[in-house]
């Protein structure tokens, strides 16, 4: 081994040992209070009240570890501590927005990880060479504005911004005026510089399903992400009293709704198999009242699947199935399947060994901000367990002893790529 890997190894070793258990932990139950529901989950929609005020709160944590905190058109945040030399930063991070009922660690887990590396090389009073960055990505559920991950999106296309501004979330607030108002929240946040390409992004996140835990395994090297579609069907009746109307004469967009839904969901595991994952997850009925016939129903579906030919005969099929059911088919949301890179997964696979932790490769059924960050510089993920593979619950949970070893691979691994030339 070269004296400069064994000097790296060592730096590195020394940076995880200083991740601390104690303010880790603190952390996240701290950033958790931020849209506390009762039953122990959070409800923190994207650039609301909420999510604002526990951006400032990540904002006066950044500062007083001694970093500088920027801000993009799209309202990601970028909290950095320099290197010593002028080199691309090392970029890891993940969203602190939630689902409705979430829990405290989607996302969450890896800015705050992040931000706990910033604290541990300030206290091993280590100064890497290149620049690292812990980034709050912007909107990564999609629960308030869709498409799902749009800070991370727009970081690596700022052509797509112009897209998302007229999203209107369910009170019919565009993500133009949400990123007004952070902007006004945030007066003296300086703007982040577009042209600097990273040299390489890390994202470790919860593995928000039952795989690791099943193998009793701590650690995961996330090798890739399936690919996701996202679709709203918007089913037309006749608004009709219940009492009073015939059966045969009734339109009723119900009933259109749940024979295309039997249909797709036919469709979805014919095409998929085992490995298809579809779900109907919203649904809104007009006028939504006991004795009216629904005039209108509208649902969503989200389908992924590893195999992008599966992801393509899907849209096809949904298409020409919305079409023959006579229903407006709105597409949201697509992103391929995607591969990590081989050499930041090696630097993971040589984080997990050099901390004595087993690990083992899975690929990612949730999608993240890192499926966007690998066209943008060489990407890949860490997970840790989640407990019954629950998530997107407020029983979300992982124990103690895994968070904290996350975040300590997470430390080594981005000490050894901040010290790569
Ligand atoms: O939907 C997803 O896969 C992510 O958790 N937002
Ligand atoms: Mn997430
Ligand atoms: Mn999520």
């Amino acid at each position: 081994m070269t004296s400069h890997r064994s000097e790296t190894h060592e730096i590195a070793a020394r940076v995880a040992a200083h991740v601390s258990e104690t303010r880790l932990l603190a952390s996240i139950e701290t950033l958790a209070s931020f849209g506390a529901r009762g039953d122990g989950g959070v409800n923190r929609p994207a650039l609301g009240p909420l999510d604002v005020e526990a951006r400032r709160h990540l904002v006066e944590r950044a500062r007083a570890l001694g970093c500088s905190v920027s801000v993009d058109a799209c309202a990601n945040l970028f909290i950095r501590r320099e290197g010593t030399g002028t080199l691309a930063p090392v970029l890891t991070g993940s969203h602190i927005d939630t689902q409705p009922s979430g829990g405290k660690l989607d996302g969450c887990y890896g800015v705050l990880a992040g931000m706990e590396y910033l604290a541990a090389l300030e206290d091993a009073g280590v100064r890497t060479r290149r620049p690292v960055e812990a980034v709050v990505w912007t909107n990564e559920e999609g629960t308030r504005f869709s498409p799902g991950a749009m800070g991370s999106s727009a970081f690596v296309d700022p052509a797509r911004l112009a897209h998302y501004r007229d999203a209107r979330d369910a009170e019919g607030v565009t993500l133009a005026a949400a990123l007004d108002a952070h902007r006004a929240a945030f007066p003296d946040l300086a703007p982040r510089a577009g042209d600097v390409r990273a040299h390489a992004f890390v994202e470790l996140h919860i593995e928000q399903g039952p795989l690791l835990e099943s193998a009793q395994v701590p650690l995961g090297v996330v090798n890739g992400i399936q690919g996701v579609r996202w679709y709203a069907l918007h089913c037309e009746g006749v608004a009709a009293h219940a009492g009073t109307t015939p059966m045969p004469l009734r339109r009723d967009a119900m009933t259109l709704a749940l024979a295309l839904r039997a249909d797709l969901n036919d469709v979805a595991h014919r095409l998929g198999g085992e490995s298809t994952r579809v779900t109907f997850g919203r649904w809104s009925v007009e006028p939504n009242s006991i004795n009216t016939i629904p005039g209108a129903v509208s649902f969503t579906v989200d389908f992924r699947h590893p195999d992008a030919a599966v992801l393509a005969a899907f849209d096809e099929r949904a298409q020409s199935l919305a079409r023959r059911h006579g229903v407006r088919c709105e597409a949201l949301f697509a992103h391929a399947p995607v591969a990590f890179d081989a050499r930041v997964l090696a630097t993971l696979d040589g984080a997990c060994r050099a901390l004595g932790a087993r690990a083992m490769r899975l690929t990612s059924g949730a999608f993240h901000d890192a499926m966007y960050l690998a066209a943008h510089c060489p990407s890949a993920m860490l997970f840790v367990p989640s407990k019954g593979g629950i998530s997107h619950n407020p029983a979300e949970a992982t124990d103690a002893r895994h968070l904290v070893l996350g975040a300590r691979a997470l430390a080594h691994s981005l000490t050894t790529l901040c010290e790569a030339a």
